[in-house]
């Protein structure tokens, strides 16, 4: 039978659970797909978005041991941080000590590890620590928090491609005129005590990266993102972690991509990416040669860009169909060939 979707069939978890990571933090957890499967977990993006049912169908339900996630604060973990503004336990450093409890917890020894987004910053934080736990890389709209990036999405590059949006993310600092740095300046409105203040910033914080991340617009997920709940947990989560710059030195993680060499990798960067732009991705491939980059031509930056869906699962596929299967190794000029995701039956 052939697939329309490049996205395996919808599935429910066998196991689920809430574990105590300390800080006061329960972190919610579920495996689905097949238990004695190849184990991979996925991160998500934001930080601060959460887990969606849908990502369980990047992977083969009958070939993989598919672990999921919800980081600090969000999703289905507690606190909740639409519910406290308390976020001192909440860095990069604390996640990836909570992967390593997960992971032991789950009784896994190694892992495929797979991030898009900030999922991608906290894969290569993770990975980068702890290389012999990481089986292979699968990675989307690499994001690494320089300076430069957060510049490029909050403070005014993106913006003068999404100028009608832009005016609307700036209008909680006062609107147009606004010359500041808006990380800092959206931290004052994220974490006012008053409702009336931090409830309106976090709907425009967060519908800004909804209304731009896809190619064309997505209006259901403009909506999710105006949920009030939702986006106040993920506009402060982001927030606090773009603020300190994800607790990283200044171009860390492409500086430390060299304990990744010999992990198998694939990275995959849609060209018309407005969040991450893909010179990150291409920094990290130049840092990090061995992975395979793939540069989708007709994508913007979310995983469910149908060019970036069927790109991931063909790199899913790949390392749990094939045994011994090593990535080609891309050299820049090899990038000039479009990758064209091929369609496959099941
Ligand atoms: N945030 C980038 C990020 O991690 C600046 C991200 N952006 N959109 C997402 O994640 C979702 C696809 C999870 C909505």
């Amino acid at each position: 039978m052939t697939r329309v979707s490049a996205l395996y069939a919808p599935i429910e978890p066998y196991a689920s659970g809430l574990l105590d990571v300390g800080d006061g933090q329960r972190l919610h957890w579920e495996e689905c797909g097949n238990p004695d499967g190849k184990p991979v977990i996925f991160l998500h993006g934001g930080p601060g978005a959460g887990a969606t049912p849908s990502v369980r169908r990047l992977f083969d339900p009958a070939r993989y041991r598919i672990v999921l996630t919800d980081q600090r604060g969000c999703g289905r973990s507690r606190p909740h941080a639409s519910e406290t503004d308390d976020l001192t336990a909440n860095t990069t450093w604390n996640l990836v000590e909570d992967l390593e409890r997960l992971r032991t917890d789950r009784g896994i020894e190694r892992w495929q590890v797979f991030g898009g987004s900030w999922g991608s910053a906290l894969a290569l934080a993770y990975a980068e620590t702890h290389p012999e736990r990481v089986t292979e890389l699968v990675l989307r709209g690499i994001f690494t928090l320089r300076r430069a990036e957060l510049d490029f999405y909050y403070n005014g590059a993106a913006g003068q491609l999404f100028p009608d949006r832009y005016e609307r993310f700036l209008a909680p600092l006062g609107g147009r005129g606004f010359t500041g740095d808006t990380i800092a300046a959206y931290h004052d409105l994220l974490f006012d005590p008053d409702p009336a203040v931090h409830g309106p910033a976090a709907v425009a914080w967060s519908t800004w990266e909804a209304a731009t991340i896809t190619l064309l617009p997505d209006e259901g997920l403009i909506a999710k993102f105006s949920e009030p709940a939702y986006a106040l947990a993920f506009a402060r989560i982001e927030n606090h972690y773009f603020l300190h710059g994800g607790w990283f030195s200044e171009g860390q993680l492409i500086a430390d991509a060299h304990r990744l060499r010999s992990i198998p990798g694939v990275i995959v960067q849609g060209r018309y990416d407005v969040a991450t732009p893909a010179v990150t991705a291409w920094d990290l491939h130049r840092a990090w040669p061995e992975a395979e980059l793939q540069l989708i031509d007709a994508a913007g930056h979310a995983y469910s860009e149908p060019g970036i869906t069927a790109a991931l699962v063909a790199a899913t596929d790949r390392f749990v169909g094939a045994g011994g299967w090593r990535p080609r190794t891309a050299s820049p000029a090899a990038l000039g060939v479009p990758t064209s995701p091929t369609r496959r039956s099941s």
